[in-house]
């Protein structure tokens, strides 16, 4: 298991590095005990990106989110708005640290995201091994698959 170490940094009050312990202890109406509660697709514990926002305060400058997985060199940017209320950081499952294998040690969701590459706010952008969140004004580094062939490409080289 990885040490969960996540960089918040660009347009935002207060920059910080959050760790596992930082993530729990944000308040309990930004915590999610199930999520299939959420989203009967998916399981474990989470919290709303919502609660983060207000530990680190993104400037009014901040239209973009970039969600970076230096792990696998994956990244996607998408309007801030879009996932303000909605998207979750999940952290936890059956009782012990989100393991590798399921994305871990953490993972940025968003519960009613659209079909792959149909919108900017897609499944692709449910990213595993986040590790940094940028915020800025323009879109950041993207490079999620374009097109139906560049998806199944990543999907079988996830797979191995
Ligand atoms: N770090 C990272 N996150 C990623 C990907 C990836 O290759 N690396 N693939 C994305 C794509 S294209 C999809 S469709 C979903 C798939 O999530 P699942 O394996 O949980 O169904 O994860 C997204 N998150
Ligand atoms: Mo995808």
């Amino acid at each position: 298991m990885t040490d969960l170490r996540l960089i918040v940094d660009g347009d935002v009050e207060r920059p910080a590095v959050l760790s596992y312990a930082d993530l729990a202890a944000l308040d309990r109406e930004y915590q999610i005990s199930d999520v299939s509660r959420l989203d009967p697709k998916r399981k474990g514990e989470a919290v709303r990106l919502a609660g983060l926002l207000t530990r680190v305060r993104p400037k009014p400058s901040a239209r973009y989110l970039t969600l970076h997985a230096s792990r696998d060199d994956f990244h996607a940017s998408i309007p801030l708005d879009a996932v303000r209320e909605r998207a979750i950081l999940i952290y936890r499952l059956d009782g012990r640290p989100l393991d590798e294998s399921a994305g871990g040690p953490l993972r940025f969701y968003i519960p009613d995201f659209a079909a792959c590459h149909t919108s900017e706010i897609d499944e692709c952008a449910n990213v595993k091994f986040v590790d940094r969140l940028e915020f800025s004004a323009e879109p950041g580094l993207d490079n999620r698959p374009h097109d139906a062939q560049e998806h199944a490409a990543l999907h079988e080289k996830e797979a191995k």
